[in-house]
């Protein structure tokens, strides 16, 4: 396994994460694709991570996957120093199985979002990564569409396009979302909306193969826990569909956890399902947190950014301002003391 730098960095947290993650290595080797590996630790080599991390987009890369486990602050870590996608790879543990790996990764607060796949979904991973890099290159993107099964080719036309695709019957927080696509609009996105029947395969695929025409960078997926049947399955149904790069926002009114109706977690049930065979099969979806309806919209942005610099630089501001808000805060409570924030 040879690597060259490419425009996919691979980072784990530690040596032991590699076996943990070798689907993925192997994946970009039988698809010729170029990586580059790297262990850089968010607790053991903080500044060196940081600094690796900030240097991502000078040094050519368009995405980093970032795979630990554990307390699992690497890809969060890294998505706060780049612009870049940033795809958070949970790696298995031994005394939760992962659970710790992934929670700590997924529900990113909202403002720097990470993609997270399912738990060891190292295949899911790559795939999605170089999903996301090709995007504009016909070539890889029908070899990574053989590979996966998609039906047909696309000719790739890069637009500042993104789908959202939501599943009918699942409970939207109206301003959360008119808050994500107006500031998806501000950032220079224009977006083409769907609501369909999860259960509505041949909508589902003529509206993804308009993106694919149309040449999106990517699709948002709506699915949740509602009163209804759950639908926080459908980013794993229209992942299944095309390489346009599905991004998974699950919702839910209250508590997520132990839904009888969903089998594992929330999360699982969004990245992971049964496949015909019985088999257990991830699938390349950015997976958002609970109700991360920004980060959703961010993520798009960071991926529309790498093939339009203006939309970069407006996702580069918008981080500025998210700084400047904590330490004006910051200032704040050293002038005034911590009564102000106690209301
Ligand atoms: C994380 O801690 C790594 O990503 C790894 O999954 C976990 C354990 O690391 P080691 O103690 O095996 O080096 O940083």
């Amino acid at each position: 396994m040879k690597s060259q730098r490419g425009l996919i960095e691979v980072r784990t947290g530690s040596d032991s994460d590699i076996p943990k993650i070798r689907k993925a290595y192997e994946f970009f080797e039988s698809l010729g694709i170029p990586y580059s590996p790297r262990i850089l630790s968010a607790h053991r080599t903080p500044q060196a991570m940081a600094a690796e991390a900030r240097r991502l987009s000078d040094n050519g890369f368009f995405v980093s996957i970032a795979a630990a486990g554990g307390s699992a602050h690497l890809p969060g870590m890294t998505a706060s120093e780049t612009v870049l996608p940033v795809i958070g790879l949970p790696v298995t543990t031994s005394n939760l199985s992962g659970q710790d790996s992934l929670y700590s990764i997924i529900q990113m607060p909202d403002g720097i979002p990470v993609g997270c796949v399912g738990i060891g979904e190292s295949e899911s991973a790559a795939i999605l990564a170089s999903e996301i890099a090709y995007n504009n290159d016909s070539e890889m993107r029908n070899r990574i569409r053989a590979y996966r099964g998609i039906e047909g080719t696309v000719l790739a036309k890069t637009a500042s396009k993104v789908g959202i695709i939501k599943a009918a019957g699942t409970e939207i927080d109206e301003r959360k979302y008119s808050e994500m696509t107006s500031s998806m609009e501000k950032f220079g996105l224009t977006t083409q909306v769907s609501e369909v029947s999860a259960e509505d395969v041949v909508r589902v695929k003529s509206f993804v193969r308009e993106l694919e025409n149309e040449g999106a960078v990517a699709v948002i997926v709506i699915g949740g826990l509602g009163r209804e049947k759950p639908t926080n399955d459908f980013p794993a149904k229209v992942s299944e569909m095309t390489d346009i790069p599905s991004i998974g926002l699950p919702l839910a009114k209250g508590f997520a956890g132990n839904d009888p109706r969903v089998e594992g977690d929330i999360f699982y049930n969004m990245l992971c399902s049964t496949a015909p065979t019985g088999k257990l099969k991830g699938h390349p979806i950015a997976g958002m947190g609970i109700n991360r309806y920004m980060n959703a919209g961010l993520f798009a942005a960071q991926i529309a950014g790498l093939f339009d610099r203006a939309i970069q630089d407006r996702v580069k501001a918008y981080r500025d301002g998210l700084a400047k808000s904590v330490k004006e805060k910051d200032a704040r409570i050293q002038k005034d003391g911590i009564l102000p924030f106690l209301k």
